[in-house]
């Protein structure tokens, strides 16, 4: 037992700077170690083979992003990442899932697909695991991590068909951002919020991988600061009401409507047929992949956190203007 948490993660996982980002925020006493230089402890508390893991004072391992935040969350309420109006909590929570979700679409297809990326990123991960290995060793693992990931695009709907779409819902995202981040330090305000933590830390990880950095480096400055914020978000004032965000997040609702939920939705119909691929209609383009499993079951927790708000007809007419509410009843 010991009288801090543990986070068993890696750098370049998103999910894994998500929490750790989490429990800066809320100044929770907490040691980052490296997944792979601790195979035996990481195996010992793991349910699944999958980073974060978080290790409690009570010696619980806990996986997981979303249910980690918010298992946290109740022990540690102050400052909330839940707005207080309820409308807003909702649509921080519907962000978050997006970022989680199709936010990573964009980060691993571009991470895996071009040789530069491949080659980067396989190097970056492989020193992240030996950090004093030499370059040999360094590139004979590199070399075994590129092999295996690049053939592992599939698994988000990466191909040589989708990729042209998948860049393009990337540089829509940026276009979608950076004006909402103009005046303010975080997507709900002055404070980071669910959202920002899902959203953010996907977007910290691209603007780290050579292709998406350069974009995100040379097109979208707010975002650059933004992403680098949320690695140590600050309480630096209040959550803003829906009338200020809108004319700026709205735009981010509708990008949500248009693409993820459909396309989560049609994933999640393909799994119940067991159909090896699906396609679907996204904004006028046809994208196809095969279905993903996990994004099915998030879907259900984001309906279901939809229906225990249900009654709210300020939050049913946002979700209806933006494309979102068919997608959650
Ligand atoms: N939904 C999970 C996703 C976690 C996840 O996919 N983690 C990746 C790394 S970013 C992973 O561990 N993949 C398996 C592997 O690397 O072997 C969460 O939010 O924590």
């Amino acid at each position: 037992m010991s009288d801090k948490y543990r986070i068993y993660g890696a750098e370049m996982s998103p999910y894994s700077v998500k929490i750790r980002s989490y429990f800066r925020y809320k100044s929770i006493p907490h040691q980052w170690l490296q997944r792979m230089q601790h195979d035996e402890d990481f195996k010992k508390y793991a349910r699944l083979p999958i980073i974060p893991l978080v290790v409690t004072p009570e010696d619980e391992g806990i996986q997981d992003s979303t249910p980690i935040i918010e298992k946290l969350e109740k022990i540690y309420p102050d400052p909330s990442i839940h707005p207080e109006d309820p409308t807003l909590a909702f649509l921080s929570a519907l962000i978050e899932e997006f970022g989680d979700e199709w936010g990573n679409k964009l980060l691993f297809h571009h991470r895996w697909y071009s040789e530069t990326d491949q080659v980067a990123s396989a190097h970056i991960l492989a020193r992240d695991v030996m950090p004093d290995a030499d370059a040999d060793t360094i590139g004979g693992l590199a070399e075994k991590i590129r092999n295996r990931m690049s053939g592992r695009g599939a698994f988000v709907g990466s191909s040589a068909e989708t990729a042209p779409l998948i860049s393009s819902y990337f540089d829509q995202l940026l276009e979608i951002l950076e004006p909402h981040l103009e005046n303010r330090l975080y997507l709900f305000g002055d404070r980071p919020a669910f959202a920002d933590f899902g959203l953010g830390l996907q977007l910290y990880e691209m603007a780290l991988d050579p292709t998406t950095a350069a974009i995100i480096r040379a097109r979208t400055p707010n975002v650059l600061k933004w992403v680098y914020r949320m690695t140590e978000p600050r309480n630096d004032g209040p959550f803003e009401d829906w009338r200020s965000l809108q004319p700026t997040l709205e735009p981010l609702l509708r990008c949500a409507g248009t693409y993820f939920l459909p396309w989560s939705t049609a994933n999640a119909a393909a799994l119940e047929n067991e159909e090896e691929n699906f396609s679907v209609q996204l904004n006028g383009d046809e994208y196809a992949q095969s279905p993903q499993k996990y994004h099915a079951r998030s879907l259900g927790v984001l309906k279901e956190r939809y229906a225990a708000v249900a009654d709210n007809s300020a939050l049913e007419q946002v979700l209806e203007n933006t494309g979102c509410l068919a997608y959650l009843q």
